[in-house]
């Protein structure tokens, strides 16, 4: 069995069209790569280029699950003793590689997801962002001394590392997703077991790789590829076997329910960000054409398949022909097709066949509810192509933008996420219908209002049951040093990002250091202080 760092990648003999490389990918178990115990793979294909294969990885079995899991708790004992400092030092060690090797992974990351090449700039420097913060959260992770009601004893509280955590991430955002979770968690001293998601594992093990290359000791890190009902339900059973601390999953509200149920039979921790249907508000005395801007991005950028992407756009009646001009001329002009071949263009290809697939579905639901579409033909084919869509469409798995409007409460494409370039568009008779709409999806990730009036935006934010709201910007773009997560149906409170998700992989830890030589008990050998009784006369001052 290879070490991680002893073997460089190895390339298969692949029918590749485009001559682009194909590989053997394996998870990483201790630092040894290893194949799944049955030999069983899985591809990696490209979603702009369906003749791309990237890799074969292996399809984990239970057993291999659990390899990674014994791994993770035989390091745990060893890391979390290591200085957290030291801890930050390789962490920041890993924010330098992903610099020096930013440009490759992000046309990786582009070649395996189909995203656009600006947009995985931003997400590998999401990831480069998160190193850096904890690099330095090291020399902090603070504790306090607390004053005994006691003499001669002293009070401490340190943050200790939960465990093994079981990562499991969605694909949409396979770089600066896994980072939020795993830098966080291995500053804390906890180890982990990472399923990579089914679409990205050729990035997932390029990022594993890096972050052994930065002195990353054996086991802290695991990698297992595979799919959600295989390796990711194994790890999730783990929790059922005392065998997992913590989970830390981002996927649909569904499956996230279902871990919370394991976590919670079980007294574990678990960091659920699920779905949400990001409403954005437009009100008169916005300026319209940054709102279009803001909307069309929050809509359509990533093909729509961003957690904070834009659901329901709630515009002021009186505003709405303008807006709606505004915005159709953009949408009908959409740029679309593979940023690696095409120039500017506003999104590519979806993360996967998958993905369509489901997409598909939801726009399903869209029509039967009776809403209205003004936009959009479902998947761009040779016959069915947008005017700007640029190359060869039966290449990849490419939709139309869509977009319904006549949208309602009632219907329920006002409160299901569907995701993918879609925008549900609800007219509002004023602030408070503008609000009323804001809440009335089961969702609370993110949420935005374009307005110019201060005590709008004001009731906006005070009155908003969202975890993240932009004032006069999308619903997409949090920064990788703010609080990420959401309320009601998109998770279960915890946050990820800055220094608040340290709460959500340490526990704190209570120290009381008795000094007197003597048993004193709190509260009951507490020194009694009198109130003076003396009577003084106040009135006389008055
Ligand atoms: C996600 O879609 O799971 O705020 C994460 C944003 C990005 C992160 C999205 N920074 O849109």
């Amino acid at each position: 069995m290879a070490h991680v760092l002893e073997t460089g990648l190895e390339f298969m003999d692949s029918n590749n069209p485009h001559n682009l490389p194909m590989v053997r990918g394996y998870n990483i178990i201790n630092g040894k790569l290893t194949n799944s115990s049955d030999g069983n793979t899985f591809k990696s294909i490209n979603p702009a280029n369906l003749t791309d294969n990237l890799g074969e990885f292996p399809l984990s079995t239970r057993n291999d699950v659990h390899d990674a899991i014994d791994a993770a708790r035989t390091a745990l004992t060893g890391w979390a003793a290591t200085p957290a400092p030291t801890r930050g030092q390789i962490i920041g060690n890993m924010g330098r590689l992903l610099m020096e090797h930013k440009e490759e992974l992000v046309r990786l990351q582009a070649r395996e997801i189909g995203k656009t090449l600006k947009e995985c700039g931003g997400e590998i420097q999401e990831a480069i962002d998160t190193c850096l913060f904890f690099q330095s959260e090291g020399r902090r992770l603070y504790g306090q001394t607390v004053n005994s009601e006691l003499p001669d004893k002293e009070l401490f509280t340190y943050r200790r590392p939960l465990g093994v955590c079981g990562i499991i991430n969605a694909c949409n955002f396979p770089s600066a997703v896994p980072f939020w979770k795993m830098i966080p968690a291995i500053i804390c001293g906890n180890t982990c077991v990472w399923k990579s998601p089914q679409d990205s594992p050729l990035l997932s093990f390029a990022l594993a790789r890096i972050m052994h290359q930065s002195g990353l000791p054996d086991g802290v890190i695991n990698l297992v590829h595979g799919k959600g009902s295989g390796a990711g339900q194994y790890i999730v059973d783990a929790v059922d076997e005392g065998l997992i601390n913590k989970i830390s999953f981002t996927g649909s509200t569904a499956v996230g329910k279902a871990i919370g149920e394991v976590c919670g039979r079980n007294l574990v921790s678990c960091s659920l960000e699920l779905g949400g249907k990001n409403p954005l508000v437009v009100m008169p005395s916005a300026n319209i054409d940054n709102a279009v801007e803001g909307a069309y991005w929050g809509g359509f950028g990533t093909a729509g398949q961003r957690c904070t992407s834009l659901g329901n756009l709630i515009l002021h009646e009186d505003i709405y022909d303008e807006f709606m001009d505004k915005f159709m001329a953009k949408v009908e002009t959409t740029r679309i097709g593979d940023s690696l071949h095409q120039n500017d263009v506003l999104y590519g290809a979806m993360l996967s066949e998958k993905y369509a697939i489901d997409f598909l579905k939801g726009l399903q639901m869209v029509d039967s509810d009776g809403a209205r579409k003004i936009w959009g033909n479902g998947r761009i084919s040779k016959e069915n192509t947008p005017d700007n869509f640029l190359g060869n469409p039966s290449e990849g798995v490419y939709m139309w933008p869509h977009v319904y409007v006549d949208v309602t409460e009632e219907m329920e494409c006002f409160h299901e996420e569907v995701f993918g370039p879609v925008v549900t568009v609800v007219k509002a008779k004023d602030f408070d219908h503008a609000l009323h709409l804001a809440n009335a999806s089961p969702y609370g990730l993110s949420s935005a209002i374009y307005t110019n009036d201060r005590l709008e935006a004001y009731r906006f934010k005070t009155g908003i049951k969202a975890g993240m709201t932009g004032i006069n910007n999308s619903t997409t773009g949090a920064e990788a040093h703010l609080p990420f997560g959401g309320v009601k149906g998109s998770g279960n409170g915890t946050r990820e990002s800055g220094i608040w998700v340290i709460e959500a992989y340490s526990y704190w830890h209570a120290v009381n250091d008795e000094l007197s030589g003597k048993l004193q008990l709190a509260q009951m050998d507490v020194d009694e202080i009198e109130i003076d009784e003396a009577e003084v006369d106040w009135s006389c001052l008055t």
